[in-house]
């Protein structure tokens, strides 16, 4: 059984009873969390590297957003694509968790897990956890999800209509339903009805099938009670044994709900704090938080986005990016805003979550490019920011001051040490380094799992 409480007894009750566990002969071997985490406006490729960084790993989690995000994977030339499922189920040794913090439309995830066990031909649901304390994404978030984009009109939002906001804000108005109360199911029926009413009064128009609903979660019920457990205590179980964790961090950080460009965001905190927040871990046991960063920018949905580039004007640089670098949404197909790599986005993302090393991808997709620029500065009103503006209305006036670089014609696929890329795709690297202050660690030179370089 995945359950907790029947598996480790000893070392639940261990945590209360010794709370300061200095003593602990393997602690200075303690390897800690390593967190991957989107620095831009998602998209960077943190599925990638967290398919490949965990097959080091015994345990990987998600810990915000829900079936919004979308993380594709390439291996032996097939794509997987991941919503709800921590891109370290690849790894068969790894034990997948999704912590608190995520919100779960329970049909898309089952779907997900039925899917991939089919192609894999292994049991992927044995490997996964999933928190008592997740909130549930109903068929009817989704449904409000579409509504109030289509009551904002021209100032929708450009959500993924995955029910993501109508569901935190259930959570956060004290009436969601959370994965464990399936387990009681009088107790669920109970809320369920509540808040389905709730939202019908809310919505006029709104249908909901309550009865119908009901049905399809006591059917559910059972499966997805194997799989629910105490994830906080996993989680610090399996650190305390030493086991190593890896987070892998969905959307990013300039969708945050407080640090991003509010409201065109998404509701949930991605970056640094959804760690702690969404699974139930101290800072103390944080070790490598690693920036996942494309060498150039894209967003998808509405909201500024200061470098952006024309991307439908044939020939040009923005078209480019787009086709070159495949720049279409993973769960909703929308094609993705794209622009130059924007500095002082990154000096502020790099504040917020400080990020321990950087993994640059896609840099191929800069291959054949005369002239790379990077986004140097912000300016507004003919003075230089020193801060990343809060308002909008000054987002969408800001002026930015670039530096351009000559590009490298080299095909770069083929890569494998820093050495073998054009020097001045290495300049190029080097000196976004240079203006962060960050290493770069990794660097992406395509988008199957070997395509990359490790500096170490
Ligand atoms: P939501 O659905 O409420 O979270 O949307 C709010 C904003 O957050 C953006 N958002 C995303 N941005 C980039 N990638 C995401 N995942 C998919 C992908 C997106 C897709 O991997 O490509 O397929 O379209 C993602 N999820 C949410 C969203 O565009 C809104 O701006
Ligand atoms: P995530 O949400 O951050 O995990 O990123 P997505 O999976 O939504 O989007 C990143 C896309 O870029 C995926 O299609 C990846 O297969 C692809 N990708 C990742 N790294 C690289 C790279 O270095 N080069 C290229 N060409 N593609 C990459
Ligand atoms: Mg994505």
């Amino acid at each position: 059984t995945n359950n907790t409480e029947e598996s480790s007894p000893s070392s639940s009750k261990k945590r209360y009873t010794h709370q300061h566990d200095t003593t602990s002969s393997h602690k200075k071997d303690k390897p800690g969390i390593d967190v991957v985490l989107g620095s831009q406006w998602g998209d960077e490729g943190k599925g990638k590297l967290v398919d490949i960084l965990s097959q080091e790993y015994d345990v990987c989690a998600r810990v915000a957003g829900g079936s919004n995000a979308g993380h594709t994977i390439v291996v032996n030339g097939i794509k997987y694509k991941f919503h709800l499922l921590p891109s370290g189920i690849l790894n068969e040794k790894a034990t997948c968790v999704i912590g608190n913090g995520v919100v779960i439309h329970l049909p898309s995830f089952l779907s997900e897990v039925d899917n991939l066990s089919s192609q894999s031909g292994s049991n992927v649901e044995s490997r996964i956890l999933i928190s008592d304390r997740a909130h549930i994404v109903f068929d009817f978030h989704q449904e409000v999800d579409g509504v109030i984009e289509n009551r904002l009109g021209r100032n929708k939002i450009g959500t993924t209509k995955k029910g993501i906001g109508p569901a935190y804000a259930s959570k956060i108005s004290r009436n969601g339903i959370r994965i464990g109360d399936l387990k009681n199911w009088e107790f669920f029926e109970m809320r369920f009805r509540e808040l389905a009413l709730a939202h019908m009064r809310s919505f006029p128009g709104l249908e909901i099938d309550i009865e119908g609903q009901l049905m399809y979660y006591k059917s559910i019920a059972q499966r997805v009670g194997s799989m629910t457990t105490d994830t906080i205590e996993y989680t610090n179980d399996a650190y305390d044994m030493g086991k190593k964790i890896l987070i892998e961090g969905a959307n990013a950080t300039m969708l945050d709900i407080d640090f991003g460009t509010y409201p065109y965001v998404t509701s949930s905190n991605p970056s640094i704090g959804s760690v702690l927040t969404g699974l139930g871990v101290s800072p103390k046991k944080i070790h490598g938080i690693y920036g996942t960063t494309k060498a150039y920018c894209t967003r998808v949905g509405e909201g500024p986005f200061p470098t952006e580039l024309e991307r439908e004007l044939p020939g040009s640089i923005g078209e480019h990016l787009g086709v070159v670098g495949a720049e279409w949404g993973t769960t909703t197909g929308r094609a993705r805003r794209v622009g130059w790599l924007d500095i002082p986005q990154m000096h502020y993302s790099t504040l917020i979550n400080g990020f321990t090393a950087l993994n640059l991808t896609k840099l191929d997709v800069l291959t054949g490019l005369p002239e790379v620029k990077i986004g140097r500065a912000y300016k507004h009103n003919g003075k230089i920011l020193n801060s990343m503006p809060s308002c909008l209305k000054t987002m969408s006036e800001i002026e930015v001051i670039y530096e351009t670089m000559p590009g490298w014609t080299e095909d770069i696929s083929e890569a494998r040490k820093f050495e073998d890329l054009p020097v001045n795709a290495q300049r190029y690297v080097l000196r976004v380094q240079e203006l962060l202050g960050v290493p770069i660690r990794w660097i992406g030179c395509g988008a199957n799992r070997l395509d990359m370089i490790d500096r170490g």
